[in-house]
């Protein structure tokens, strides 16, 4: 049974969640609470020395970071495959999955905590370059996409990794240029997609 070291609110345990929901693979979740600062007890920090979920344990497979995990994922249960065939393609979903997980993901989590602040605490400032920073990041998405579904071609891990993120943009009042038609079409089409519904409640 695949085990899943999870903190439900963070973004790279809810991309792992995704690709697990399109694999249909059943999981088991073990709660690190991080308000508690379970993932720095030293049984945790076992699985993964850097002190960070998600961790997946397949029996004797033990795997730390969201992005490795999907890649084990994607070559152990090939169905469907969420990487392409040629290195090219593949090296497009890589280049895709670090835009967000170097950039938008980060962006989007420093947003929520800013905006968890009470009114008088929040840094308006702050907050209005956050969002200004993520609209311009979602920019660059609008070229790729206009010749193919997803990012990177078909959905891939890396439609995972910006789903997370993309869920909380109503929350955090991030606006999408309706000029960016097929960014704004994508987004419609994750929010449809079963296996981002899955951690809809989650986000
Ligand atoms: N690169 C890692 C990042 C994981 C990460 O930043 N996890 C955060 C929660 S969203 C965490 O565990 N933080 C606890 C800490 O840094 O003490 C991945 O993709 O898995």
């Amino acid at each position: 049974m695949i085990v899943l070291y999870d903190f439900p609110e963070c973004p790279y345990a809810q991309k792992v969640r995704i690709v697990l929901a399109e694999k249909e693979l059943e999981f088991e979740t073990k709660l690190v609470d991080l308000r508690r600062n379970e993932q720095r007890s030293a049984e945790f920090l076992k699985l993964n020395p850097l002190g960070k979920v998600p961790v997946l344990v397949d029996e004797e497979a033990v795997v730390y970071d969201s992005t490795i995990i999907n890649e084990y994922l994607d070559e152990e249960y090939p169905n469907p495959p969420l990487m392409p065939e040629d290195s090219y393609g593949r090296a497009k979903v890589r280049m895709m999955e670090d835009l967000a997980d170097m950039l938008f993901t980060p962006r989007v989590e420093l947003l929520q905590t800013e905006l968890r602040r009470g009114e008088g605490e929040r840094d308006a400032e702050k907050v209005r370059r956050l969002q200004t920073e993520i609209a311009q990041l979602l920019r660059r998405l609008e070229l790729p996409l206009q010749s193919t579904r997803f990012v990177a071609g078909e959905f891939s891990l890396a439609d995972a990794a910006f789903a997370p993120g993309v869920l909380l943009l109503p929350k955090l009042g991030v606006e999408v240029d309706s000029a960016l038609v097929h960014v704004q079409r994508w987004i419609k089409e994750l929010h449809e997609r079963p296996s981002i519904q899955s951690i809809q409640q989650l986000a």
